[in-house]
């Protein structure tokens, strides 16, 4: 019985400590209206002017922020969320690189005006691609470099000072993309008069999407009290009919404090509650997070209500603040993923946040109509290629049993001067970053560090070890990959990874045409791989570029005869290796998406659905795969049925 219980002992030591690791010092909650908090959203039509002085620096010498932006100059109206290279009619301005600058002036309400004691106002940003300034009333607040991640910045000193003058926002954001930046790339200045005019530069990056920018998730005021929930970290685990939900609250602003917790099911019943900023909560009979088509009711979350009491100069503050909480276990072994315990097999996608005129900026109509896709092609997962996603649509992922690898945008790092010490600081910070937004999400297994980089460099060993150790030592709970295209030999990375995971385009980048070579080709790579390394594989991207409405039988390169004859050949390789050790297929890719110019036409093809998520032959044929393995599949209580739409 001693050692029963001191094994506990032990369990829930080692699970307390895993919750601090992943506090990580102060937080980025999502922002949310409570009894406690206002939220006022800025979506809608900003003021705009791409700053096009021949060093992209007149904005910073006229000091554009200091004054309305339209008094420096002529602007347009520009939507935000959206990405700003689409939506006119300029080319300049499509292909443009440098500083823009967006501005938008708010009345804010009395009430968060006049009790400057007690409340605090943040702006808070949810992307900005890439480097980003924001100044508030001409005052400069934060800054921040990388596109996909939020930031934010208490401003309540600023509006505060002068109630009754409205607030101007100016955010100024330049896309340049350096050989230390994440995505990396190079400015190329082209010297040569008799062919470029003068000061003529061009940007090259060595990544297959377009490098769209702007402002592409919401910007949002919010209040909290002065004394508020800055963090709150869960970590869940169950054993026989308990759940436990750990948590850590970080509390800014004061000393003297306490903290009630309540969880909640969905219909609001309590199930559990806790007290204090550091503990665990048991859940007799927990309904499980389960993945979709793991379960007939996948995604199932429970609601951690988390209430803050503070005396502040004879004052009572209260702040309130829900996380939305799936009680779920991921185990990695030599062969398998699990989920709770049971094998979960990746039959999925990879995406891009990518679409017409509105480029990578969110949009709600598509994230849903995404999600009923996803649903119809039978898809349980999918890899954030080759960067963060929006929240708003992890939050789906979390609410609908969506499992996702959650990728940095490590992507095209393909140089040598790409694995410094300045390229690798800044990784590390955009991994906190990253864990620090996305480690309460029960939809996240899994951490992907990096898409296709040069991993066979000598350099890229160091790298990849540090990155992997620090994301490992903020995350313990969950493991961590990256994507290698390098050959199995030389790959100096993958000796560090939980969980290998191969891009290959066999009869297509290379025996081009010759589908009968992908069988052996596939099963060389799986075995290769196995054999040195021991991890579970995922193929983390195959497929085939088809031009919609293209046919050619016998197939050629290009039709949707080829596209699905490309699947199929590889979906037969995976069969005979998916019972052993391969735990995963994400196919290449969702939908078309674009790219720079050069050699493809109008984007990448190799969508299973096109830009405008219409089908082509190679989703039906994906949905017919998925719904097999969805019904083989041993976990399930019921047989399932194709989706109803
Ligand atoms: C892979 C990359 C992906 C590309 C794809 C392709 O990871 O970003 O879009 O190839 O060429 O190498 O279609």
């Amino acid at each position: 019985v001693l050692r029963g219980s001191s094994m506990a002992l032990c369990v829930l030591c080692r699970l307390l400590l895993w919750c601090q690791a992943l506090a990580l010092g102060r937080g980025i909650l999502y922002p949310r209206e409570s009894a406690s908090r206002e939220l006022k959203e800025l979506t809608g039509i900003w003021s705009f002017r791409a700053d096009f002085s021949a060093q992209r620096d007149k904005g910073f010498v006229q000091r554009w922020h200091q004054r309305p932006l339209r008094q420096s100059g002529p602007v347009i109206d520009m939507p935000v969320p959206a990405s700003f290279n689409e939506i006119t009619q300029d080319p300049n301005l499509r292909k443009y690189i440098g500083w823009v600058w967006y501005e938008k002036e708010v009345l804010l309400p009395r009430s968060w005006l006049l009790n400057a004691l007690n409340t605090r106002v943040v702006l808070r940003v949810g992307s900005a691609h890439y480097y980003t300034i924001v100044w508030v009333n001409g005052v400069q607040v934060t800054q921040h470099e990388g596109g996909h991640l939020p930031f934010e910045a208490d401003i309540s000193k600023i509006v505060q000072g002068s109630p009754g003058t409205p607030c101007r926002i100016t955010i100024a954001l330049n896309n340049t993309l350096t050989p230390q930046t994440l995505p990396p790339g190079t400015i190329q200045f082209m010297r040569d008069e008799s062919k470029y005019p003068r000061g003529y530069f061009v940007q090259n990056t060595k990544f297959d999407f377009f490098n769209y920018a702007g402002i592409h998730q919401p910007v949002v005021l919010y209040t909290t009290p002065s004394v508020y929930i800055d963090d709150i970290t869960v970590t869940t685990s169950w054993a026989g009919n308990i759940g436990v939900v750990r948590y850590q609250v970080l509390v800014t602003g004061g000393t003297h404090y306490s903290l009630l917790l309540n969880l909640h099911e969905k219909e609001g019943k309590v199930v559990a509650t806790g007290d204090g900023p550091i503990g665990e909560l048991k859940v007799v009979d927990p309904k499980l997070w389960w993945p979709y088509l793991m379960d007939e009711n996948p995604g199932y979350l429970y609601y951690l209500e988390v209430k803050l009491s503070a005396q502040v100069g004879g004052n009572l503050l209260e702040d309130v603040y829900t996380l939305p909480v799936g009680i779920r276990t991921v185990h990695v072994t030599s062969r398998q993923f699990l989920i709770n315990g049971q094998p979960f097999y990746f039959q999925g996608v990879n995406k891009h946040e990518d679409a017409d005129i509105r480029g990578k900026g969110l949009d709600w109509s598509l994230i849903v109509k995404d999600f009923n896709l996803l649903q119809w092609v039978g898809a349980n997962s999918f890899r954030t290629s080759h960067y963060p996603y929006a929240e708003e649509l992890m939050d789906l992922c979390d609410a609908y049993g969506i499992v996702v690898i959650d990728e940095c945008p490590g992507v095209g790092m393909r140089d040598p001067e790409n694995f410094g010490n300045k390229s690798l600081a800044h990784h590390l910070l955009v991994m906190e970053e990253l864990i620090r937004r996305d480690k309460n999400r029960p939809s996240v297994v899994m951490w992907s560090v990096a898409n296709e980089p040069a991993s066979e460099l000598t350099a890229a060993a160091y790298y990849f070890k540090t990155v992997i150790a620090h994301t490992k030592a903020i995350d313990p709970t969950r493991p961590v990959t990256f994507v290698s295209n390098a050959n199995y030999t030389r790959d100096r990375a993958a000796p560090y990874v939980d969980v290998i995971c191969v891009n290959s385009y066999f009869s297509w980048y290379h025996d081009s045409g010759h589908l009968e070579v992908i069988q052996l080709q596939l099963n060389t790579q799986f075995e290769n791989w196995y054999e040195t390394y021991k991890k579970p594989i995922i193929q983390s991207e195959y497929g085939a570029d088809a031009i919609a409405g293209l046919h050619n039988d016998p197939p050629l390169m290009f039709s949707e005869e080829y596209q699905t004859a490309v699947l199929k050949e590889y979906h037969s390789a995976f069969d005979k290796k998916r019972k052993e050790y391969v735990i995963g297929e994400l196919i290449w890719n969702f939908a078309d998406f674009m790219t720079d110019q050069g050699s493809r036409v109008l984007g990448n093809k190799k969508g299973i659905f096109t830009r405008q998520r219409q089908p082509k032959a190679a989703a039906f044929v994906l949905r017919d795969r998925y719904w097999k393995l969805a019904n083989e599949s041993s976990c399930l209580r019921s047989t399932l049925k194709y989706h109803n739409l």
